[in-house]
C-alpha cells in the first residue's frame, strides 16, 4: 500500500535540555522545529533528574508538530537541529545541550534498530506525560488510559514545576 507523499503526519517531539542557557536551547528548538512544519507547543516545566540523578534540572516541553516529513526524515533533522544547538555525544542518559525526541508519530509503531515510536520510555516519566497531556488529554496510552490520567499518576511520582508558556 503506497502513502501519499505530501500527506500530514501529526507528531510529538520531547524538548530537554540542562546545561548553560537552558529557556534560550528551547526557543532555538521551537524556531527551528517550526522550519519543518506547524507547530503547537507546550508549557515549560522544570524537572529532576530522572535515571542519572546527578546532574543539574531540566526544562522540558514537548511540542506538536504537523509535518509532511516522514518519520526517519523528522529523526535526522532532529539530530541535526541538536548538533547545531553545540550538543556532544555524552554519558547515555546524561547532561546535555538539547534533546529532541520523536515521542509519537500519528499513530504508527515504528522499530528501526534503536529508533522506537512510540518512545519507549515515554509513558512512566512524567516530564514527558504532563506536558504531553496539555496538548492531546485525551488521546490514549499503550493500555487505553487517557494521558491526562497517566500524567496525574506520574507527576506524584516525578517532581516536575510548572514554569510558564512562552509561545
Ligand atoms: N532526559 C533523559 C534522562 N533523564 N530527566 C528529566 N527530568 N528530563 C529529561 O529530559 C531527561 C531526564 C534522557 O534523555
Ligand atoms: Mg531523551
Ligand atoms: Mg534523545
Amino acid at each position: 500500500m503506497s502513502t501519499p507523499a505530501n500527506r500530514w503526519h501529526e507528531v510529538y517531539v520531547g524538548v530537554g535540555s540542562n546545561l548553560g542557557r537552558r529557556i534560550q536551547y528551547l526557543d532555538f528548538a521551537v524556531k527551528e522545529l517550526a522550519k519543518l512544519g506547524v507547530c503547537r507547543c507546550s508549557s515549560v516545566y522544570e524537572t529532576k533528574p530522572v535515571g542519572y540523578t546527578e546532574q543539574p534540572d531540566f526544562l522540558n516541553m514537548v511540542v506538536q508538530l504537523r509535518t509532511t516529513l516522514s518519520a526517519r526524515e523528522v529523526l535526522t533533522a532532529l539530530q541535526a537541529i541538536e548538533a547545531r544547538a553545540n550538543r556532544v555525544r555524552e554519558i547515555r542518559f546524561g547532561p546535555r545541550t538539547l534533546d529532541l525526541d520523536v515521542l509519537l508519530y500519528d499513530n504508527d509503531y515504528i522499530c528501526f534498530g534503536d529508533f522506537q515510536v512510540p518512545h519507549p520510555r515515554m509513558w512512566s516519566r512524567a516530564f514527558v506525560l504532563v506536558p504531553l497531556a496539555e496538548l492531546a488529554p485525551s488521546r490514549r496510552g499503550l493500555g487505553g488510559e487517557r494521558l491526562a490520567t497517566l500524567a496525574a499518576l506520574h507527576r506524584q511520582k516525578d517532581e516536575v514545576q510548572h514554569v510558564g508558556r512562552f509561545w
